[in-house]
């Protein structure tokens, strides 16, 4: 079994019901289960700023599918979610990002992991160090942390997986 963790954000429309969907969109795939999930923060945008603040969280999930099957099924739900592909960095309704996969180091034309900018993204790294307090960087085994949470705010405290998937 492999174990992956994915970034997943929002900033269009009802960017909570984007979260939940893409989770448990994931969740209802044969050969993924969703384990673990971590808070949701509000986040300022990085990249290009002139648009909405998100909403991210990452997901622990549990797959038997290998990274490149992980990555289609990833773009499946943004796709039912209503993704359109134009700015770089710009608003989306969902974006899922393969952040690690095991400990694997995948230099792919369509697929890098670890993904490359996670190290410096604190909208990625604060959600991912809550639900992995100790995770390394795969090839330097150095331990992720955040030097700087400016522009994260915890906008809704963990409700775990169950309460995420099938609550309301
Ligand atoms: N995603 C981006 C670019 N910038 N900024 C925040 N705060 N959150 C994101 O998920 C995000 C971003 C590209 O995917
Ligand atoms: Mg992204
Ligand atoms: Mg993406």
């Amino acid at each position: 079994m492999n174990i992956s963790y994915i970034s997943i954000g929002s900033n269009i429309g009802d960017r909570l019901h984007h979260l939940k969907e893409a989770v448990r969109a994931l969740h209802s795939h044969g050969q993924i289960k969703a384990t673990k999930v971590s808070s949701i923060y509000e986040t300022a945008p990085v990249g290009y700023t002139e648009q909405a603040d998100f909403l991210n969280l990452v997901v622990r999930v549990e797959t038997s599918l290998d990274p490149h099957e992980l990555l289609a099924a990833c773009q499946n739900v943004e796709n039912s979610l209503g993704r359109v592909r134009d700015i770089r960095w710009g608003p989306r309704t969902v974006d899922l990002d393969i952040l690690l996969f095991n400990n694997d180091n995948i230099e792919a034309e369509n697929l890098i992991v670890p993904h490359p900018r996670m190290g410096e993204r604190a909208f990625v790294l604060v959600p991912l160090l809550e639900i992995a307090p100790t995770i390394g960087h795969p090839v330097t085994g150095i331990p992720f942390a955040v030097t700087d949470d400016d522009g994260v705010v915890l906008w809704k405290k963990p409700e775990g997986v169950e309460q995420l998937l099938f609550g309301e």
